[in-house]
């Protein structure tokens, strides 16, 4: 159970280590201080119906009641310790888990864990704005719910750098907080993390897609023969899952609205469907194809040494490592990845263990897919034609071997003058954004949504739609 009567409420017996407390209650001021700089805009002053960690077990870990949230109780929570935990995958398979950072590995464990943990302020960041334009107190609730979350992500990041690496990860926890998504100078370290979420609708694309990868990435971390790490990652994603709920019911909101007003006028043009103040479908396509090309970039290099090496010293496993049946080494073994050769993309087989951070993107793409299906069944139960797709995981790619082609979403290599001739039928453009912001305005009267999205079919910890989630003061 988790102590809160300690300055930081934590599950690790953090008071009878009195260096590490005192550490971490030095960098705790300086967290708040970015909260206050970088965190949800003129946010502080509200009281938000919150849910907060009590215990780590999978039946009642969660609290709710309004706080504000700079008094959010951000803590460090360990997921229970498995009894005799073994490495289960790479060259020292078999023996007991590390309760301590191995000196041969302490550089590239440090690595993963400072870009896990850059992600996690990185995204509180990019949404920072977006509570000025909620759509309803309940959307704004869910937003202030996930970067509060995001924050403790930081906190278990954090953790880990001062117990396990001394002076370099104090220095680490600090360039944390100093490192800013978007930022010339010293942006966040992966891609995704420094573009904007500028609209609502970005926002439910990125915690559909962007949070998902941190599912994945978290469950990969979850395997890891560093036990410290897993127990972390084991209690980060119980919080993941409400992440994905607000971006998968969200786009389905959005599109329900959509289809409802199309229906009701028998409008199909996406002027018309703009006309009546929702987001055509088009849109929501772009939107899309967007999201989803960002964020499969940041699976890394198709072909990969780093992951090889995570791999084998047995920092980082596969999804699910533990239920897949095969040695666990993966040598000598193969995987198909896609290339461009003579301008078609093609399969060709090269080393698993090169490709595992393809096989990552890939398990995080049929999971995508599946919550696309569900969105074109909200489309089709209101009767009209037009189908949501994932784009070809070549597309609108940066990272890896398709970067610097231009690729199709179906998947057809296109020359500089093709790309450019459609390129405003597959990312959003400049006009896209433009008619997609000028819908954004706070709705906050409890119960009230805006004109482009249907309300939630029901309340937070079975509240009313119309409970007042946020009290504005
Ligand atoms: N952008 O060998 P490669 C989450 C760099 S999301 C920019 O493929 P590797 C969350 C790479 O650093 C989960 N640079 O790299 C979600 C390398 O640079 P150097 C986040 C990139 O290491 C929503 C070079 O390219 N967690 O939690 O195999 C809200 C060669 O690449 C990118 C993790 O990512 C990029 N996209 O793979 C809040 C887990 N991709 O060394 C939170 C930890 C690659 O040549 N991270 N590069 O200078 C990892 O496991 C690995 O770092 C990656 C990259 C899979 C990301
Ligand atoms: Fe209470
Ligand atoms: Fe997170
Ligand atoms: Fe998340």
């Amino acid at each position: 159970s988790i102590n809160y009567t300690d300055k930081i409420p934590n599950n690790v017996n953090l008071s009878e280590d009195k260096t590490l407390q005192r550490a971490l209650e030095h960098w705790q001021p300086n967290y708040l201080q970015w909260w206050n700089d970088m965190g949800p805009n003129g946010s502080n002053q509200m009281d938000v119906y919150l849910r907060t960690a009590v215990s780590t077990t999978p039946d009642g870990w969660a609290h709710f009641g309004h706080v504000k949230m700079p008094d959010y109780r951000w803590g460090i929570f360990l997921a229970q310790a498995e009894n005799d935990r073994k490495i289960n995958f790479g060259e020292e398979k078999g023996r007991a888990a590390w309760q301590d950072v191995p000196g041969e590995h302490r550089a590239n464990l440090r690595r993963i864990i400072v870009t896990q943990g850059d992600t996690e302020p990185a995204s509180v960041e990019q949404q920072r704005h977006l509570g000025l334009t909620a759509p309803s107190q309940y959307d704004m609730r869910n937003l202030f719910q996930i970067n509060v979350e995001e924050g403790r992500h930081l906190w278990a990041m954090v953790y880990l750098l001062h117990k396990y690496f001394g002076r370099d990860g104090r220095e680490e926890a600090e360039a944390l907080l100093h490192r800013n998504s978007g930022d010339q100078d010293n942006p966040r370290i992966l891609e995704a993390f420094n573009e904007e979420t500028p609209d609502w609708l970005a926002f439910y694309m990125f915690t559909y897609f962007t949070d998902r990868d941190g599912k994945f990435q978290l469950n990969a971390l979850a395997e890891s023969g560093f036990d410290p790490l897993s127990r972390t990652c084991r209690f980060m994603l119980t919080e993941e899952a409400h992440h994905m709920f607000v971006g998968e019911s969200g786009v389905a909101r959005v599109i329900q609205r959509t289809v409802d007003v199309m229906r009701q006028h028998g409008v199909e043009d996406p002027a018309q469907v703009r006309a009546l103040g929702v987001i055509d479908l088009q849109t929501i396509q772009r939107y899309l194809n967007f999201h989803f090309s960002v964020t499969v970039d940041l699976f890394g290099a198709d072909q990969s040494s780093n992951a090889a090496t995570f791999y084998s010293s047995g920092l980082k496993g596969r999804y699910e490592e533990t239920k897949r049946d095969d040695d666990h080494l993966l040598k000598g073994q193969h995987y198909r990845i896609l290339e461009v050769k003579d301008d078609k993309l093609q399969e060709r087989e090269v080393p698993m263990l090169n490709s595992l951070n393809e096989v990552l993107r890939d398990d995080f793409i049929r999971d995508s897919i599946a919550g696309i299906g569900r969105w074109n069944r909200v489309i089709e139960k209101a009767g009209l034609p037009f189908r949501l797709s994932a784009p070809n995981k070549a597309f609108n790619r940066h990272i890896g071997g398709f970067a610097g082609h231009r690729i199709s979403p179906d998947g057809r290599v296109l020359s500089e003058a093709e790309w450019a001739a459609n390129e405003r039928n597959w990312l959003p453009s400049e006009e896209d954004r433009a008619y997609v912001a000028s819908l954004m305005g706070r709705v906050i009267e409890p119960g009230k949504m805006a004109n482009w999205i249907a309300p939630p079919p029901v309340g937070i910890n079975k509240q009313p739609i119309d409970f007042e989630y946020v009290r504005f003061n």
